[in-house]
């Protein structure tokens, strides 16, 4: 369990007690204690389980600590659950919409016992947020405009929530003897990056047990309908998730059919029609007769069609390539040997150059950049010039004391609102790796957000664009911009885009990604970790690089250290 994790319990927990108009003391307590535990250097989880004592942390007092190891074994906190009951899901989705925080909620659902987003739309449009007290017609009108929106996104979790949930609901039920297969389908499998529902599919010598069990998951919160071969049940973040029990002789064909997309299915089932089969998800039939099923190796094949990776099953060009004979060979996390953005204690970031190069080296990675912001980005304590020549002195002494890891010199340096780079060329002409980025400014109009990405793009030191739209999934649109513009100019230059694998950014997206690809752009898959830990979310940035239909060859931290250097412009 991870301290983003745990911490983001305690976040969800500070809102809950808001919205009840709890001790602001208290509040406040457990909004510091998430800070702590999420710039925690070590792992809470791991501490906790190892009996040490948690009131070693700053903030973190008996009660807390008694919570985080509550937390840690039961998956569970008491007092959440409790406020859960008492506050519906449909209340804290309310805090999706811009400039609603908590305490405004605490109005909308105690003041007007509104309860779900439909509900607050309504209220607007009948004039009674305006009404209240602290309130006006500009507040009410920015929640009319945002409501439809936020209630698109509640409906959907992050593939990383997905995923943890997903797959330890799949190595729960493969404990019981009665399973004898199991495994994650939907859109999670297809690695989308928010997922609508859960779907897994299981085989079973007597269902009654698996479903027993999945009811009693500590990630579930009901039961919403259980039938012979069928459960569906609500999580406890809001999305539903469908048990589907299918005969052993089936679970190819009911992988490929519930694996999806729709959009893929309709053409597999278009192929196979032109070869007088018919294709469900119990198998494939010629009449009355099954002739593959059991695998979905067996399924592609009958209808003339190599396997397809799951991440490339949304109908774009997967049959294209399939007809061809030129399945790409997708890139995998094994192949990546570098890491090239990431922050340290000299910005914002909790560990320090020392613990990221090791934490690297221990994952088998060959070469690093350490990016810390520039100083704009004052809120994260981001580096001025005198600062940052003095930081890159230390990286280049870690980098000669510690063997087996190369560190590069790099900064994460803003794109101003103005245009202009927030450090001198002077200064990023010394770095050996410069990701430019925008963070503030997103919502200025289009002409201005082009002007600040192709001037990044033209200055001859910047290396890359990192996070290029500033999206945050679910919660933030990204910025307003033209990406095949940015994306040539960015090729005319020999600018490299980075797919940003942090499950909340994402950025670029699988459709732009492949897109920067085509123009002969390496890609950099980057963690932006903020800690030793942040180096997990490599896996999301592959994946999403997968859908890309991306092999190693086009994203260029596949590379060695020698070979990457040979991609960098020359400036
Ligand atoms: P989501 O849940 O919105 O993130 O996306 P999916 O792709 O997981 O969609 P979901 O859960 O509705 O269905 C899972 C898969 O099952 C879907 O990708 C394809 C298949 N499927 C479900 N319903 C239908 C249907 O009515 N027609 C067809 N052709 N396929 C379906
Ligand atoms: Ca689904
Ligand atoms: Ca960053």
């Amino acid at each position: 369990m991870k301290n983003d994790t745990i911490a983001g319990q305690f976040e969800l927990l500070a809102d809950l007690l808001e919205i009840d108009g709890a001790n602001p003391f208290r509040i406040r307590a457990y909004r510091g204690a998430a800070r702590t535990i999420s710039s925690a250097s070590e792992s809470l989880a791991q501490l906790a389980g190892d009996g040490e004592d948690l009131t070693q942390f700053q903030g973190i007092g008996k009660d807390l600590a008694r919570q985080i190891v509550e937390y840690v074994a039961t998956g569970q906190l008491a007092s959440l659950e409790e406020l859960r009951a008492k506050i519906p899901p449909g209340v804290l989705d309310m805090l999706r919409i811009p400039g609603v925080g908590p305490k405004k909620v605490a109005v909308f659902f105690r003041t007007l016992g509104l309860r779900t987003l439909a509900e607050l739309k309504e209220a607007c449009e009948a004039g009674r947020i305006a009404e209240l007290k602290g309130f006006g017609k500009k507040t009410e009108a920015g929640i009319l405009q945002n409501v439809d929106k936020a209630a698109e996104n509640a409906s959907r979790i992050s593939i990383s929530d997905a995923r943890v949930i997903a797959e330890s609901v799949v190595d729960d039920l493969r404990q019981l003897p009665e399973v004898l297969q199991c495994e994650v389908a939907g859109s999670c499998r297809r690695r989308r990056e928010s997922c609508g529902d859960l779907d897994v599919l299981a085989v079973c010598s007597d269902p009654g047990p698996a479903m027993d069990r999945l009811a009693e998951h500590p990630a579930v919160d009901s039961v919403l309908l259980r039938g012979e071969t069928k459960q569906r049940v609500r999580l406890k973040n809001g999305v539903e998730m469908d048990l589907r029990v299918v005969p052993e002789e089936s679970f190819g064909a009911a992988m490929q059919y519930f694996t999806g997309s729709k959009e893929h299915n309709v053409e597999v089932r278009h192929r196979a029609k032109e070869k007088g089969l018919k294709v469900n998800e119990y198998g494939v039939f010629r009449g009355e007769e099954m002739i593959a099923g059991r695998s979905e190796e067996d399924v592609y094949a009958s209808i003339g069609l190599p396997w397809i990776p799951p991440e490339l099953r949304e109908n774009r060009l997967e049959f294209a390539w399939a007809d061809q004979g030129e399945m790409p060979e997708l890139i995998s996390l094994q192949q990546i040997r570098g890491d090239l953005h990431m922050h340290t204690t000299a910005s914002d970031g909790a560990a320090t150059i020392e613990q990221m190069a090791i934490a690297a080296r221990d994952r088998g990675l060959q070469y690093i950049a350490i990016t810390d912001h520039s100083q704009r980005v004052s809120m994260a304590n981001g580096l001025d010039e005198q600062r940052l020549l003095q930081h890159w002195e230390e990286i280049r002494a870690v980098n000669d004391s510690i063997e087996g890891i190369e560190i590069l010199c790099g900064i994460e340096c803003d794109i101003l609102e103005d245009a202009t780079l927030d450090l001198a060329d002077e200064v990023l002409a010394e770095a050996d790796w410069v990701i430019a980025v925008l963070h503030y400014g997103l919502r200025q109009p289009h002409d201005q957000i082009m002007q600040r990405l192709l001037n990044a793009v033209r200055n001859p030191h910047v290396d890359i664009i990192g996070h290029c739209t500033g999206r945050i999934i679910g919660r933030r649109e990204g910025a307003d911009m033209n990406m095949m513009d940015v994306l040539r100019a960015a090729a005319d230059h020999g600018v490299m885009m980075e797919i940003n694998a942090h499950p909340s950014r994402l950025d670029l997206s699988e459709i732009h990604a492949a897109a920067a690809a085509e123009l002969g752009i390496p890609i950099v898959i980057s963690t932006d970790a903020h800690s030793t830990e942040g180096f997990d979310v490599m896996q999301y940035g592959v994946d999403q690089a997968r859908r890309a239909g991306l092999t190693a060859e086009g994203v260029a931290n596949t590379r060695d250290l020698q070979e990457f250097r040979s991609l960098l412009r020359s400036s």
